[in-house]
């Protein structure tokens, strides 16, 4: 038995088999046991003999399995560690990188144009009062202009703001009458216009506000042409030209001359030489009056620039679809140079 036994145990090759080994030798219906049995019929000379031989099979059984045991252990665990080893000489995988979508860019462009003129970033609420978007821009209810703006209302005092101008009524309102402001306020921007290829229902504008004393319309100019030379470059050119706000007085539209064409006239700039590019003006004294300021002292100009309408001059992208679509095959396109 004991040979058996032994042979057996050194030729095992698993845990499990050395186990069932352990069981079938040592347990109680083992070849061991059995012959255990045949002690009733021994004299007691033979049976005290018997029973120490057999003790001491048991005893070198047991203590060839605990050694099989720790061989095969041991066996395990350096399989197991083999299994799990870290190859560091593989090459990694490719995580895609994703791009900084071009209104970002923009937005970011801008901010740091503005900033390095002494400016700060304000934001505002998406979902606004009547009371900011309109009539503290001098759009009262009954106002005509307000059909310039076609509104998403959520009741009859609260919508979702169509322009960043209400900002610059928290701004002035935050300051208490003490200038001087300077804010840039980029943000979203929505309207129940019908989309096409230059109008989208939500949008994004910047909206742009200085207050001071002594406030002219050639800070305004100055500040515009220098914006218009950094964004599309230095030979850009800008003109203002009349237009109607309620929220300034005297109101601008400012194009830039075409960096196409250079002003001579092509298709892009429907042969004019000009691209429309903003909105601006001086601040309206009621605006100000409203908003806290004493006309009197303080003057200001105001801007609200198109961030889409700069991003698809900038880029030659002639679909405002395409910045909401979400295609990489678009979006890969910019990459941020700096
Ligand atoms: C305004 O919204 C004024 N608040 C701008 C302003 C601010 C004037 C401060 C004076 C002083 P306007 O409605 O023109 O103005 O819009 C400004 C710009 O937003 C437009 O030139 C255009 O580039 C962009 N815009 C307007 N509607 C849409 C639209 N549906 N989709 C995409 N861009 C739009």
């Amino acid at each position: 038995i004991k040979e058996e036994a032994l042979s057996k145990i050194h030729d095992c090759s698993s845990l499990k088999e050395l186990n069932d080994l352990r069981v079938f030798y040592l347990g109680k219906k083992g070849p061991m046991q059995s012959a255990m049995k045949s002690m009733k019929d021994m004299s007691k000379e033979e049976r005290a003999s018997f029973g120490q031989v057999s003790n001491k099979v048991k005893q070198e059984i047991t203590q060839a399995i605990e050694e099989k045991k720790k061989i095969l252990e041991e066996a395990e665990m350096m399989a197991k560690i083999q299994n799990e080893k870290i190859d560091i000489s593989l090459p990694g995988s490719h995580l895609p990188l994703g791009t900084i979508h071009p209104l970002t860019m923009i937005r970011e462009e801008l901010e740091d144009l503005f900033i390095g003129m002494g400016y700060s970033v304000a934001e505002g609420p998406e979902v606004e009062t009547d009371h900011f978007n309109f009539e503290l821009m001098n759009l009262p209810k009954d106002h005509p202009a307000r059909d310039m703006q076609d509104t998403f209302y959520i009741d009859e005092n609260t919508l979702l703001r169509t322009h960043t101008s209400p900002v610059q009524a928290h701004v002035m309102l935050a300051a208490n009458g003490k200038g001087p402001i300077k804010v840039i306020c980029p943000g979203k921007t929505y309207r129940r216009d019908d989309d096409d290829a230059t109008h989208s229902h939500q949008f994004s504008q910047c909206e742009g506000l200085v207050i001071d004393k002594n406030i002219t319309m050639a800070d305004l100019k100055g500040t515009l042409e220098l914006f218009a030379k950094k964004m599309f470059g230095e030979k850009r050119e800008i003109r203002l030209r009349p237009s109607y706000f309620p929220f300034t007085e005297p109101s601008v539209e400012v194009d830039i001359s075409c960096y196409n064409c250079n002003g001579k006239g092509c298709s892009m700039c429907k042969q004019t030489g000009w691209i429309e590019i903003l909105g601006a003006g001086m601040v309206n004294p009621k605006v100000l009056e409203m908003c806290g300021f004493d006309s009197q002292v303080y003057q200001g100009f105001a801007f609200g620039i198109g961030l889409e309408r700069v991003a698809m001059l900038k880029y030659g992208i002639d679909n405002i679809r395409d910045f909401y679509s979400g295609d990489l095959r678009f979006l890969n396109q910019f990459v941020r140079k700096d």
